[in-house]
């Protein structure tokens, strides 16, 4: 499916989701201690009535118009944010392999047929144990999700979720990633039980509000395509690992040729943005050590091959 273009307040509202997440995290940061609300009003959240003589900022045009959003009434909204393009998130753990549905963390959700999506035949063997959970458009409907599954950090081993841009699965065999890559980072558990939560949430609100490959806005092209495809969160005995995949590759090869250098310094410019304005680490810093790895970049294709003689992009 084609990627639509993003009208302002939605583009305005993602980006807002983002940044007030990024903030709260900052802010959690330089006051030593760890964030526990969502960064912005969650729909199914409920909210304190303001104290008295406490400051309210009201969208007086919104009123007039009688727009309620999930900013000025999070219970009530009439007008929802739409997304540059749909996405849909899959999960599969041990307790879901070989059922029809799955009974934990969400059984709420029902089951349809995986999507003939070209490639989608190819991959029917890995897919089979993939569950798929539900599509949303929207960043209400992202935040009604969310609120409504279990978190990474309490998911049982071998789990993963998959968010997707609709109409691509998450397979090596899908067209939309066969000649892609990932950049993925594996972080050790002990350490970050209690962080990884934070990092999936905005890892997931960078890949929907597509700030991790901006093209979208850029308007160099006539329809732009965000190399982004999906997101991944995998919980493993020892680590947690996050992945973003890629439409692309860089080959890697020496070859420099101007597309190839293009394209090699656009998915730099992901992985950058993946360690520093979305998981909060310093350019410099090193993260590779026991069952770490740096923030790395790897083909679908040399991942096929289990990484033998793969070529690797670090951010470092
Ligand atoms: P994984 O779960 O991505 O890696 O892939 P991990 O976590 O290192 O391994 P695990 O054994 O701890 O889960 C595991 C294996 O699944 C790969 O080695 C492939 O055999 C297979 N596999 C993974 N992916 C992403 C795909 C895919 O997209 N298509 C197919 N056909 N197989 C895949």
């Amino acid at each position: 499916m084609a990627d639509s273009t993003l009208p302002g307040p939605a583009l305005a509202a993602s980006r807002a989701a983002l940044n007030a997440a990024i903030a709260d995290q900052q802010a959690a940061e330089n006051g030593g201690e760890s964030p526990t609300t969502p960064a912005i009003p969650e729909p199914n959240s409920t909210r304190e009535s303001p104290e008295p003589g406490e400051i309210q900022e009201v969208d007086m045009q919104a009123q007039a118009e009688g727009i309620r959003t999930v900013f000025n009434d999070p219970t009530n909204f009439n007008v929802k944010h739409p997304l540059y393009s749909p996405w849909t998130l899959w999960f599969d753990s041990p307790s879901t392999k070989g059922r029809n549905l799955p009974q934990t963390p969400i059984s709420a959700f029902p089951q349809t047929p995986l999507p003939q999506t070209p490639g989608a035949n190819a991959a029917l063997g890995w897919m089979e144990d993939i569950k798929r959970v539900i599509t949303f458009d929207s960043v209400e409907e992202f935040w009604g999700l969310y609120n409504n599954i279990v978190a990474p950090s309490m998911l049982p081993q071998k789990a993963n979720y998959y968010l997707f841009k609709e109409g691509i699965i998450p397979a090596w065999e899908d067209d939309a990633n066969k000649q892609g890559g990932k950049w993925s980072i594996q972080l050790p558990k002990d350490k970050n039980r209690g962080n990884v939560d934070k990092m999936w949430l905005y890892t997931m609100l960078a890949a929907i509000g597509e700030t991790f490959d901006p093209y979208l806005t850029a308007g160099e092209e006539e329809s732009p395509q965000s190399l982004i495809t999906g997101v991944i969160v995998s919980v493993r005995p020892q680590f947690y690992r996050l992945s973003i995949w890629t439409r692309l590759a860089p080959a890697l090869s020496g070859n420099e040729d101007e597309a190839e250098v293009k394209l090699r310094e656009r998915v730099e410019t992901i992985g950058k943005h993946f360690k520093v304005s979305v998981l909060s680490y310093p350019e410099p810093q090193k993260l590779a050590g026991p069952l770490a790895t740096e923030v790395e970049f790897m083909s679908h294709k040399d991942s096929e091959k289990k990484g033998k003689s793969a070529k690797k992009l670090t951010v470092l």
